[in-house]
């Protein structure tokens, strides 16, 4: 049996001890305004943060860096962030910086020994950085000599293959769209992204069935849906601006329910910050029912609604919009024959939702005139996670909940830009039209076998068969998972390169030489070759727009992505210099070039500047499905056997209100009552009991796959609502457990939300 141990990842917190309260009823509130305030007074301090505050997300201003939540097309008011959003700008908006001089005093042994948290609040990084074999510290070094060091060593690999080129989701369009273009003119399509460990399943569930990667509704039609179904997503932690549209919704009557192990606060209920009631904690209800489904139980719970709405439809004709399905779908037979053959007693078993909750969701969906179901990574991070989406389509295609006002779906996106960096071809497997227009627009010959994700790369970093990788942005090593065998992979590579703003745990597991170039920020004034240049980004409803900076950059010779991109593409590609020398002065010349490559950016350098931006063509939208048959597809999803020891339980791997990803801002989980420390693991009172430990001591827990194991120890077991044989710990310190080879079907998705572990007594 292989055994893997904890190892550097998650390193506590020594100053304070674990606090617990109860959970809260409501998000955001009295205590968000307040939250702000401490943060931007932690970082920048309080009047250039509020300076700074006031520019986000307005027209003309800089896009929020933190999630993908829409701004209103016409209405927003002069404050459109939230809590957590004000704490992303707070973190890039430090007044502390790292230099020569800190990299001097730490060597990359003591820096791998600090907290996450103490990572972040180090500050900026503001020059150059490289690390050869054998030395024990990062030392500061040119940016040309910086970009000859990469273009030499992807020069001397014995065939591009042998690179691997991630992409974290805030980089740009016009840096994701450079980047994609280097790396294919180099040479290969190994371009993994956080996407594949985040909404990849959605993808490949929406591809399949309407012919587009994407969701269908735009922001005005929350307040036109009736019933919003919010399936395995966080919003009030993790896209708070989300809760004003749910709120809005409530207020003219719509139902809304909530799909998840635990109850969270941010679904049950909203006090808005801007409004006075509000800051007075007076919250409006949100959802009117809660679903504590069995972690993964979803595709059990939506098949048993369709079997109901099934059995509806045969009694009085009710339910099924025969005129859409006939229009508009094929293989709605196949749907309903796979309905036919289940056992309905099995999907209530399965699932954990009572018969009578399931008939009254039943009810409600046939009742509906505008179903929207939005989630998040609940669905997709789960071993079913393909099947699960493709099931939430067919309940709304039966009804035809899609392409009409008030309905659709709804995938919430992570990052700011996830979105625009696939549409911009960050994608290890794009389709032939993509790489033809590429061939076509540059007269070249891009590679069209498949490259790596980002399980895929890891192992073939393990492999030796990828010596060199290069990050822009993210922090690989604590994204992905299996910490520990990551740490290796990447500490067995030639070649580490990150591109980043702020010191994390990648840098501090380099490989035998590594480099750091540190990057602009959104709120930043981007003017390296004397004219400020703007930038565009597309939020998780389709809507591309401008993103100007407008505060002077940290460091005056700080470089932007997209300029660090082009100083590594002009050394490494000297045919196409000219083309990345005109790229680096002027980003009116990549969107010329993306009008005319990439379907649905014509116009693009007007369009991008126009109030507002515009929005990418969605052919579902308009019930133009772009599938092969130009018909949107039922499936039929089949359950998976997911039995697995009694003794096990579900674990999954979430987020604290206090972190972006592995960012982590500070130590309150406030939502969940959970404060001062991360290492802890949350868990069903019966199953603390079931094994004779008691609340608040200490517990090794393990994780169980083919036969290997994987521990995390002495962590603090909490009691908190959850069905039975659920538990939860936080990501990133988690990740050490979540085995790299247990992915989702089809997308290949870690299965971050479904690690079977056991758990006792430390
Ligand atoms: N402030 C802040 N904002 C963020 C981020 C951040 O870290 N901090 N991260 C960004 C990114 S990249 C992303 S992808 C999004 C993530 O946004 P979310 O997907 O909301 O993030 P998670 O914390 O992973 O929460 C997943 C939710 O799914 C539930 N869940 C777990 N297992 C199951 C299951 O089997 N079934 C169901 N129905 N539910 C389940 C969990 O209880 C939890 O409520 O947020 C983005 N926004
Ligand atoms: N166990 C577990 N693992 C997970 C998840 C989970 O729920 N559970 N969630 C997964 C998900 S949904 C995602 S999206 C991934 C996230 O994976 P990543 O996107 O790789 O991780 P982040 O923590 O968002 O990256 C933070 C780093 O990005 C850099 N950065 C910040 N802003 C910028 C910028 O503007 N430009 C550049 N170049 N760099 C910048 C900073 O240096 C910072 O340290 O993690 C995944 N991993
Ligand atoms: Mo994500």
């Amino acid at each position: 049996m292989n055994k893997f141990e904890s190892n550097t990842a998650g390193i506590p917190e020594p100053q304070r001890e674990l606090k617990v309260t109860k959970p809260a009823e409501k998000a955001a509130g009295f205590m968000a305004v307040a939250k702000t305030v401490e943060y931007m007074n932690r970082e920048p301090g309080l009047v250039e943060g509020f300076k700074r505050l006031a520019k986000m997300n307005q027209k003309g201003g800089f896009d929020c860096s933190s999630c993908a939540w829409p701004d209103p097309d016409d209405h927003r008011s002069g404050h459109e962030y939230c809590e957590n959003g004000a704490k992303a700008l707070a973190s890039e908006s430090t007044a502390k910086t790292i230099g020569k001089q800190f990299f001097a005093q730490h060597s990359i042994a003591h820096l791998a020994a600090q907290s996450d948290h103490w990572h972040e609040l180090q500050g900026r990084l503001i020059s150059p950085l490289i690390k050869r074999e054998h030395d024990t510290h990062y030392q500061e070094i040119s940016w040309d000599e910086a970009f000859s060091e990469v273009a030499n060593n992807l020069q001397s690999l014995p065939t591009p293959d042998h690179a691997s080129f991630y992409t974290s989701g805030r980089a740009s369009n016009e840096a994701a769209y450079v980047y994609q273009l280097m790396v294919r003119m180099y040479g290969t399509n190994n371009l993994p992204d956080c996407s594949n460990m985040c909404h990849e399943s959605s993808g490949a569930a929406l591809n399949n069935t309407i012919g587009i990667g994407k969701g269908t509704v735009k922001l005005d039609d929350f307040p036109k849906a009736d019933v919003i179904l919010v399936i395995g997503q966080n919003p009030g932690t993790n896209h708070p601006r989300m809760l004003s549209a749910l709120q809005e919704a409530v207020r003219k009557g719509a139902t809304i329910i909530s799909v998840n192990p635990l109850f969270e606060a941010g679904l049950k209920g909203f006090a808005h910050p801007q409004e006075p009631k509000g800051m007075l904690n007076l919250k409006t209800p949100l959802a009117a029912d809660h679903y504590a489904v069995k972690p993964g139980g979803d595709l059990a719970l939506l098949k048993a609604v369709g079997i109901i709405l099934l059995e509806m439809e045969e009694a009085d004709g009710s339910v099924f919009d025969q005129s859409f399905i006939a229009e508009h779908t094929l293989d709605f037979e196949l749907y309903l024959e796979s309905l036919r053959g289940e056992d309905f007693e099995a999907l209530v078993e399965e699932s954990g939702i009572s018969t009578a909750q399931i008939k009254r969701l039943a009810i409600l969906l046939r009742d509906s005139k505008g179903l929207i179901t939005c989630w998040a990574m609940g669905l997709t991070q789960t071993d079913n996670a393909v099947a699960t989406i493709q099931e939430v389509v067919n309940l709304h295609l039966m009804r035809g909940q899609i392409g009409r006002e008030g309905a659709g779906l709804c995938p919430v996106r992570g990052h700011s830009n996830v979105q625009g960096d696939r549409t911009m071809g960050v994608w290890e497997k794009m389709p032939d039209p993509f790489h033809d227009a590429l061939d076509e627009h540059y007269q070249i010959k891009t590679p069209r076998k498949h490259g790596y994700d980002v399980v895929e790369t890891i192992q073939a970093m393990l492999n030796k068969q990828v010596s060199s990788f290069i990050a822009l942005g993210g922090n690989f090593l604590s994204a992905s998972p299996d910490t520990s065998i990551t740490t290796k992979a990447l500490e067995g590579c030639d070649l580490t390169v990150q591109i980043s703003t702020k010191l994390n745990r990648s840098h501090c597991h380099p490989g035998k030489t590594a480099l750091i170039l540190p990057c602009l920020v959104r709120s930043e004034i981007d003017q390296l070759f004397g004219t400020p240049q703007i930038i565009s980004t597309e939020n998780s409803m389709g809507v591309v727009q401008s993103s100007t900076g407008h505060f002077p950059a940290m460091e005056e010779s700080l470089h932007s992505e997209v300029a660090i991109l082009c100083g590594i593409a002009k050394k490494l590609l000297p045919d196409h210099r000219a083309l990345f020398e005109n790229y680096e002065t002027d980003y009116d010349a990549i969107r010329d070039d993306i009008a005319q490559v990439i379907p649905g950016f014509q116009n693009f350098n007007q369009r991008v500047r126009q109030d507002g931006g515009f929005y990418l063509p969605n052919g579902p939208r308009e019930r133009q499905f772009t599938t092969a048959s130009g018909k949107a597809r039922f499936t039929a999803n089949a359950l998976i056997d997911r039995h697995q020891d009694e003794e096990l339980l579900t674990l999954q791997t979430f987020r604290t209100h206090d972190q972006y990803n592995t960012t982590v801002y500070g130590m309150e989980d406030r939502y969940r009552g959970v404060y001062n420390d991360r290492w802890v693991i949350l868990m069903n009172l019966q199953d603390l009991q079931d094994r004779g430990i008691e609340s608040l001591s200490k517990v090794n827990v393990t994780s169980h796959y083919e036969g290997e194991t994987r521990e995390m120890n002495a962590v603090t077991a909490i009691p908190y609502a959850m069905p039975k044989g659920a538990c939860a710990a936080y990501f990133p310190e988690a990740n050490m457990l979540v085995p790299l080879h247990k992915t989702a079907m089809i997308s290949n998705t870690p299965t971050s939300k479904a690690i079977p572990v056991s758990v006792e007594k430390a």
